[in-house]
């Protein structure tokens, strides 16, 4: 077995920064792609090689897969590592780049397309034994078909698009008079969006916890589960803070979802990292999603685990059995990523240009994963994610008090982010204690917005 000797990585920012940190720790040369708004970032400046793609938005450049594939084939890159978002989740693209006799640094294009239709994954899943949200087995193609499955599942449900994720074709219906609209409401969506229209039904959850499971898997077939994350704090489907391990989950039923996760994904031979999204009311766990891509949030695994989730990938995809088994995973101390984006506190509005000043927060226990520096030039056309800072500590309690600290030491000047509304949160009683869902972040938005 060979280590790659190049990889191109085709994303920009601080995740094309941290898997240029991986590559250059393991000795593999690199490669990044960028577009003409990128010409001054970060990683094409330590890259060993940069090559420019196309224009600034995202369909001229880090989604153009030709452009990509012929800056892998000019500067000779044996892998791609396709980062988070853009093609991170393309079957087409996995494809392409295999059939290029070249290495896609994630699962096969049939493990993609397996979880990137939600209605297979469930069915898929539920078959291997993960506890699914009760609801209609399979698509829904008649409006008299979702009143029928409506009143079998029980009031409120949810319409989801096959294709969905982010929240996009998703209906609540909370009596029998709501189900037809939402349904045709929830198949326009999803077709516009997706250009699929393909949906399904579920019972509602009225307000649980987003908690994920970090996989790691070999070619061999061996599958470690790396703890889990508690994502609730989100607004309009952007998680903003996470936290690892989660709070006030149940030992056992905890346990017993990991057991069935790792059956799951040794039956798929699933390859590389991956998480299993989950949603958890009332003591229960319900598989929701999968996502077949490293996330942003991987650093608090990394944190509590001490296991480098990029450079495991990297030798996952190269071919190299896992360096670690199930027992020597141990969860140890807590940790929490506050994401720092490059948005007004308040209003959300995204406010690119110049950052004047950056001076990130430092000392032990402190990590910051950030391509920003004094005087770097934030373009308008990506997300507004400028970097992480993450604490860790051996307890959650020393972890929060670390947080406020560093939130209290980091500067960025000449553009609005939303560090103030991070040390608003770190102040707040629910957050403290840890008692938060999906919805609670908007209802503090909304309680803060009445207030002022
Ligand atoms: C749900 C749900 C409640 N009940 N499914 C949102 C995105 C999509 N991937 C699935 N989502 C949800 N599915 C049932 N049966 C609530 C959500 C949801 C949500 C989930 C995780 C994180 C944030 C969320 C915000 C709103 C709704």
């Amino acid at each position: 077995m060979k280590l790659f000797s190049k990889i191109l990585i085709a994303n920009r920012g601080e995740i094309a920064l941290r898997i240029l940190r991986a590559c250059q720790e393991l000795g593999i040369k690199t490669v990044v792609v960028h577009s003409t708004a990128d010409d001054d970032s970060m990683p094409v400046r330590l890259a060993d090689e940069s090559v420019c793609i196309g224009e600034p938005a995202g369909r001229d450049s880090y989604l153009n897969m030709r452009a990509i594939m012929s800056a892998a084939e000019i500067t000779n890159a044996d892998a791609i590592h396709p980062g988070v978002g853009f093609l991170s989740e393309n079957a087409k693209f996995a494809r392409m780049i295999m059939e290029h006799g070249r290495v896609f640094i994630g699962p096969t294009p049939e493990h993609i397309e397996l979880m990137g239709d939600k209605i297979t994954a469930k069915s898929t899943m539920q078959k291997l034994g993960m506890p699914v949200i009760p609801g209609s087995n399979g698509e829904i193609t008649s409006e008299a078909a979702a009143v029928c499955q409506a009143e079998e599942i029980g009031f409120p449900v949810l319409i989801k698009a096959a294709s969905g994720g982010g929240g996009k074709g998703m209906k609540v219906a909370y009596c029998k008079d709501d189900v037809a609209q939402a349904y045709r409401l929830a198949r326009t969506e999803a077709k516009a969006n997706f250009g699929n229209d393909a949906v399904y039904m579920e019972r509602y959850l009225k307000a649980p916890k987003h908690i994920e499971f970090q996989i790691l898997a070999d070619k061999q077939g061996h599958v470690v589960t790396l703890g889990e994350r508690d994502c609730s704090l989100q607004r309009n489907h952007q998680k903003i803070w996470e936290e690892a391990p989660a709070l006030g989950l149940p030992q056992r039923g905890r346990a017993k979802v990991e057991e069935l996760i790792v059956k799951a994904m040794k039956k798929l031979r699933y390859i590389g990292v991956g998480t299993i999204e989950m949603l958890y009311e009332d003591g229960e766990f319900f598989f929701m999603e999968m996502n077949t891509r490293l996330q942003v949030e991987h650093t608090i695994t990394e944190m509590v685990t001490g296991v480098d989730l990029v450079k495991s990938q990297i030798l996952a995809a190269a071919g190299f059995p896992l360096e670690i088994a199930q027992r020597d995973v141990v969860v140890r101390g807590h940790a929490i990523e506050c994401r720092i984006n490059a948005e007004d506190p308040c209003t959300f509005f995204p406010s690119p240009g110049k950052v004047t000043m950056y001076h990130p927060a430092g000392g032990l226990g402190v990590r910051v994963d950030s391509h920003t520096y004094s005087g770097y030039v934030i373009p308008p056309y990506y997300d507004s994610l400028i970097g992480k800072l993450i604490a860790f500590a051996p307890t959650r309690e020393e972890c929060l008090a670390r947080m406020r600290r560093a939130l209290n030491e980091f500067v960025v000047d000449g553009v609005a982010t939303i560090i103030p509304l991070h040390q608003r949160l770190i102040e707040n009683p629910d957050v403290l204690r840890g008692e938060f869902n999906i919805h609670w972040l908007k209802g503090f938005l909304d309680a803060s917005e009445k207030a002022s």
